[in-house]
């Protein structure tokens, strides 16, 4: 078998640390090579885009420099890392991709959609071969996120609204290409989502053996 792209997407505290987790070790009992990313970030260029973009520093950020920041790591990240490990047969499990660019800069910033696009195309030229998407009512997952302590992030800091437009973005994407996504209900105790994750990723591992 090839090497694939996997993500896993969603809003604050809707447990990605924990899918991504099982994502792994489901891949693992099956014998593949698997590396994990997270955007932004993911390489020694993406760190440091990561620190500018979620960093206190920048308040005044434009939502055009703050997408371009974040196709400026993931163009990096899929020419130093991913296209290499797909080339070699090794799978890639990633925290976000650019589905996070259409739901928070395009639905949470308003930012057109086709301008997202044609970064997509122009910057990144590939797409996942799967995508879960981890869907939790913004209340929920505001609270749990929260409730971790610490600091928020830029982004973290705004108000529910925009991550209700976020939410709503990543459904209609979800609805408009059902064959890559799968969308898990997140706000279910956790048991239950490692269970309907495992499920679906053993029933698309087999169907395209
Ligand atoms: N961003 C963007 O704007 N545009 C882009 O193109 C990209 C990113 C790529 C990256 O942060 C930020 O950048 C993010 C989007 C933006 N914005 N913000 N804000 P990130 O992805 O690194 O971090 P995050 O989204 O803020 O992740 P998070 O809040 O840490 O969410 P999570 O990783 O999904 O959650 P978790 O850490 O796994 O779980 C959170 C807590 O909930 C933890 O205590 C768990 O034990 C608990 N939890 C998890 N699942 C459950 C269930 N099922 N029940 C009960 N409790 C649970």
């Amino acid at each position: 078998m090839s090497g694939k792209l996997i993500t896993i997407e969603g809003g604050e505290g809707a447990g990605k640390s924990t899918v991504i987790a099982t994502i792994v070790a489901v891949l693992e009992q099956r014998g593949l090579r698997v590396q994990t990313a997270r955007e932004p970030g993911g390489t020694v260029l993406g760190e440091a885009v990561r620190e500018l973009v979620l960093g206190p520093a920048h308040h005044g950020m434009s939502a055009e420099a703050e997408l371009l920041l974040m196709f400026a790591s993931r163009a990096q990240l899929v020419r130093e890392r991913v296209l290499p490990a797909l080339a070699a047969g090794e799978w890639v499990v990633s925290d976000r991709f650019t589905d996070a660019s259409f739901a928070y800069q395009g639905g949470g910033r308003g930012i057109d959609g086709g301008c997202i696009a044609e970064l997509e195309r122009w910057a990144v030229g590939i797409k996942p071969d799967i995508t879960f998407l981890l869907d939790v009512c913004v209340d929920v997952g505001l609270e749990r996120a929260r409730g971790r302590g610490g600091e928020l992030d830029r982004i973290e800091s705004e108000a529910s609204s925009f991550f209700e437009r976020v939410r709503t973005r990543y459904r209609q994407r979800a609805a408009a290409e059902p064959e890559r996504f799968r969308v898990i209900d997140a706000g279910a105790p956790v048991k239950q989502v490692v269970t309907e994750v495992q499920h679906a990723l053993h029933a698309w591992l087999d169907a395209s053996a």
